[in-house]
């Protein structure tokens, strides 16, 4: 048994009971896959999961790839080649691919739910099978020849990069100083150095990797609009003939010593700079780079969010497995009797405390992300929350901050409680939370800090959507504070969130406020700056209690229904987690609600010198 734990019940849960698939399935759009299929799938994952793909988890860490400066490559440990070849060659990355090119139609949201597992028991594995999603991106962008391209790379079972960040080029892309020289022949010469570049080296895995490159054309425009996308391989490849040929000139020129998540090689990589030009071709022969690299990131920002709540799931499942076993002091009531019997330590109110937390949002981030996926297509979509239009679009969008920034912060705060109820053996490398923090600590700075998430959120999410998203999942979420079912044994937590939903609703009417207010006072959108993030976590509060407290009616239908031994401990975890987050968390909104209302601007004023 790997370090991995995964949660197939809750998965099933989320996809069958609470998302309901079954019904949109029968419908015919993914063909004749039904629910036991997919629940058979589910059990393949977490087998590999669980075993092959986990199973040099610890040592990839431990044994970090290795950069030769003359050959431009690094190796990576034997271990996790075999992890990664078990998982490439059962080849799950065709779901959800695009037909076309060797896709297998499948909702979005069983796509996450098996990448949820891989992502949890070796990311960076996962990382490095990225070539068929960004194929598809490659697909969907590009001219006609393009597409035949991109059928290949997934055919032949490349590498793929994405290529943004440059040395002055962090959050701010629009920096970039990479340029593109057009030649004659209609291709283009990429000259400059990016860096932070993750797979740009992989040993032996992949006969070719392509990058997809932004880069600005000579005499283009400032920022990101100025930026163009190029499909630039790793070597040249004659697509009519089939044949791989001489080496492009985009080389590796450094691999970075990093804290965690170290399999993934994190690359400088070098275009233009030995000698031999590193050719690229623009994608879809239009100037339009940032809006088609934004439909990789859009992807990526879903599979870095999904990574972070997969790793809390395994931290938690793990510390909930030592809890059960670890034998230490007495019950609380019998403290003062010297004789009483040891209990195991999920006896103590403050380790339940903690697992309650790490199972809350471990379970409830789920959901989210699982939400967020049912509106990546349109048919679930309008099953899911009745999303008409393009408004599952757009109901995406505004999660997917939601998914990253939220998942990411959340995961990392509670991960550490993981390993506190290990106690001092959680500081061990016998145990793999502390891998696990040291792994997931990435998630909240890679595709955009939180910062940049929670920007993304208000202004582009919500301002420029004028609110039309937002509303759709208030609405849902007002829709379940307004049922009342059976008895309403949930009526107390129901209170708690429609507090909260009003806590936001105001939050989101201040934000505002500062925002209308900059027309006449532009450090007004200073106060938007200092509350975005806290008004970010706000709202995964709100959405993560919500899921919970809809997943715990559920639950309370199947227990009054009558359910096995097993699946009543299942469902009766259900109802107590939604209580206790709506009880322990969802009030502390109301706090953020007065900070955000009494925002100033004091902080922007000091001085940098008083820092
Ligand atoms: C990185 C990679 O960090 C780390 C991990 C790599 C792992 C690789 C493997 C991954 C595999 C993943 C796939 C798995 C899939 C498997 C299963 C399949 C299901 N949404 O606001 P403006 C666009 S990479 C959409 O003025 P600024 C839009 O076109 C490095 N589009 O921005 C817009 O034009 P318009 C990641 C958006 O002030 C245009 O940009 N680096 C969005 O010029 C300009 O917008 C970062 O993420 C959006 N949310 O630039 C950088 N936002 O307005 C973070 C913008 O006309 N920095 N566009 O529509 C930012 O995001 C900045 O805010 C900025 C600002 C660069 C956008
Ligand atoms: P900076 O942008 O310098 O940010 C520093 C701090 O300032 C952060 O706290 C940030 O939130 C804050 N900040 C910056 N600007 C603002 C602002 N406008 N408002 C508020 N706060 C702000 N890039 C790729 O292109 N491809 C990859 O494959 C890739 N993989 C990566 C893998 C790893 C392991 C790492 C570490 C990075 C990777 N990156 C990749 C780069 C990554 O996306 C950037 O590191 C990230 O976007 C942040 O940029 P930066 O490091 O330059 O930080």
């Amino acid at each position: 048994m790997g370090h991995y734990k995964s949660n197939v019940r809750d998965l099933e849960f989320n996809l069958f009971e609470v998302l309901d698939l079954e019904k949109p399935l029968s419908e015919g759009t993914w063909g004749d896959l039904d629910a036991d299929t997919i629940k058979s799938m589910l059990s393949e994952v977490a087998r590999l999961a669980e075993g092959p793909l986990g199973e040099s988890y610890a040592d990839a860490d431990r044994n970090p790839p290795v950069f030769d400066p003359e050959t431009h490559e690094a190796t990576l440990p034997e271990s996790f080649k075999k992890s990664f070849k078990a998982m490439f060659d059962a080849e799950w990355y065709r779901m959800g691919l695009s037909e076309e090119i060797g896709g297998v139609p499948v909702p979005r949201s069983v796509v996450w739910a098996i990448s949820e597992m891989m992502l949890g028991a070796q990311p960076a594995a996962f990382m490095y099978q990225a070539g068929p999603s960004f194929a598809d991106v490659f697909f969907k962008n590009g001219t006609d020849e393009q597409k035949q391209w991109a059928a290949t790379c997934v055919e032949r079972g490349w590498g793929a990069t994405m290529v943004l960040t440059e040395p002055d080029a962090g959050s701010d892309v629009g920096a970039g100083r990479t340029k593109a020289v057009k030649q004659d022949d209609g291709t283009w010469h990429i000259e400059g150095v990016k860096r932070f570049i993750t797979s740009a080296t992989s040993d032996d895995l992949f006969e070719n990797i392509f990058h997809l490159v932004l880069a600005r054309p000579e005499g283009a425009g400032p920022g990101t609009k100025g930026l163009s996308l190029f499909f630039v391989p790793k070597f040249h490849f004659d697509f009519e003939k089939n044949e791989l040929g001489e080496r492009n000139g985009a080389f590796v020129t450094n691999v970075e010593h990093k804290m965690g998540l170290k399999a993934s090689a994190t690359c400088e990589l070098t275009f233009g700079g030995h000698g031999v030009p590193a050719v690229g071709w623009l994608v879809g022969e239009v100037h339009n780079g940032i809006a088609q690299m934004f439909d990789v990131i859009e992807h990526a920002r879903m599979m870095v969010g999904t990574k972070a709540i997969s790793t809390l799931s395994t931290g938690y499942l793990n510390a909930l497995d030592y809890a059960k076993q670890r034998v230490q002091g007495a019950d609380l009531t019998q403290m003062t009797d010297k004789n009483a019997p040891r209990v195991s330590i999920t006896h103590h109110p403050d380790v339940r405390r903690a697992l309650a937390m790490q199972k809350a949002y471990a379970e409830g981030l789920r959901a989210v992300y699982l939400y967020t996926a049912a509106h990546q297509d349109v048919e679930i979509a309008k099953h899911v929350s009745g999303a008409e239009g393009d408004v599952a679009h757009r109901v995406n969008d505004l999660l997917l901050p939601i998914v990253k920034g939220v998942g990411s912060e959340r995961a990392y705060q509670y991960l550490t409680d993981s390993l506190q109820t290990l106690g001092g053996s959680g500081f061990l490398q016998d145990y793999p939370i502390e891998q696990y923090i040291r792994d997931a600590k990435i998630d909240s700075l890679y595709e955009g800090t939180t910062a940049i998430q929670a920007q993304d959120f208000f202004f582009r999410k919500i301002a420029r959507d004028r609110g039309v998203a937002l509303a759709h999942v208030a609405g849902q979420v007002k829709k379940f504070i307004d049922r009342e079912e059976g008895d309403n044994r949930l009526k107390a937590e129901r209170a708690l969130l429609a507090t909260a939903l009003e806590d936001v609703q105001a939050m989101v009417a201040t934000l505002t406020g500062f925002l209308m207010g900059a027309q006449e006072q532009p450090t007004e959108l200073y106060k938007v700056g200092l509350g975005s993030v806290r008004f970010l976590m706000a709202v995964g509060d709100l959405l993560v209690g919500w899921q919970l407290l809809e997943q715990a009616e559920i639950a309370l239908g199947k227990l009054d229904a009558g359910t096995t031994d097993k699946d009543k401990a299942f469902y009766e975890g259900k109802v107590a987690t939604a209580s206790f987050f709506a009880k322990n968390v969802l009030p502390e909104l109301t706090a953020s609600r007065g900070i955000v209302a009494n925002v100033d601007n004091d902080i922007m004023e000091l001085d940098e010198a008083a820092f």
